[in-house]
């Protein structure tokens, strides 16, 4: 990736697209895309140790415990791919993963450049989950993820607003809209 941007967090509500723009930027940029949530579904695939743990959470639509996720990302980002950049979709879900993160990011001399929150309604959320169909994605499950994140995952909006570290972008339009908005909004 040339130019400033090469560290970046993908927030927003489930549904909102941050897995399907984090891996457009990242196969665009040549930068690894880190998504919790997919690395949490291929240990409930696998039947891992944390994927046994994780899979009752991700069932009933709750945040997987932080000491199991702490030790996911940290050793995720001390691989050899991430030093030329990343992208982090789902990370941090609430105000003590962000603190966590500050720290580990600290610890290994990186910085996060920018963090992107994807804005889109919950009744456009609802229907879209319904309609991609995964095994946590039944309307009752999709209403409680959506409590979640209202309740533990929106206070890490303010979190970075207050470190001048924010950026909105309206989510709520056709993919490649979103994927242009992004890419003039990091390189304009
Ligand atoms: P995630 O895998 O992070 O999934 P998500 O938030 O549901 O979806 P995302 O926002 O990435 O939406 P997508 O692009 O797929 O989390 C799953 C679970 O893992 C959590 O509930 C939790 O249990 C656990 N977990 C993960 N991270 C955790 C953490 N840090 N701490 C604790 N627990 C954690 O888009 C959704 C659908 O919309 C797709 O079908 C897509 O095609 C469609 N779509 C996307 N953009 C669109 C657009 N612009 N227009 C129309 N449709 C669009």
């Amino acid at each position: 990736m040339t130019g400033l941007i090469s560290r970046l967090i993908f927030l927003g509500p489930p549904g909102a697209g941050k897995g399907t723009q984090a891996m457009r930027l990242a196969n665009l940029y040549e930068i690894p895309h880190i998504s919790t949530g997919d690395l949490l579904r291929t240990a409930v695939q696998e039947q891992t140790p944390l994927g046994k743990k994780a899979q009752e959470y991700m069932d009933q639509g709750d945040l997987v415990p932080d000491d199991l996720m702490l030790d996911l990302v940290l050793h995720r980002l001390e691989d050899d791919d991430v030093v030329k950049g990343w992208i982090l979709d789902g990370f941090p879900r609430n105000v003590s993963q962000a603190s966590f993160l500050d720290h580990l990011l600290a610890e290994i001399h990186q910085k996060c450049n920018c963090v992107v929150n994807l804005e889109v309604p919950d009744e456009t959320l609802v229907g879209r989950m319904l309609g991609r169909g995964r095994q946590d994605d039944n309307e009752q499950t999709i209403r409680h993820r959506l409590e979640v994140y209202h309740q533990e995952t929106a206070p890490v909006i303010d979190y970075y607003r207050e470190r001048n570290q924010l950026v909105s972008v309206n989510g709520n339009l056709s993919m490649d809209e979103v994927t242009n908005a992004l890419k003039n909004m990091l390189h304009p």
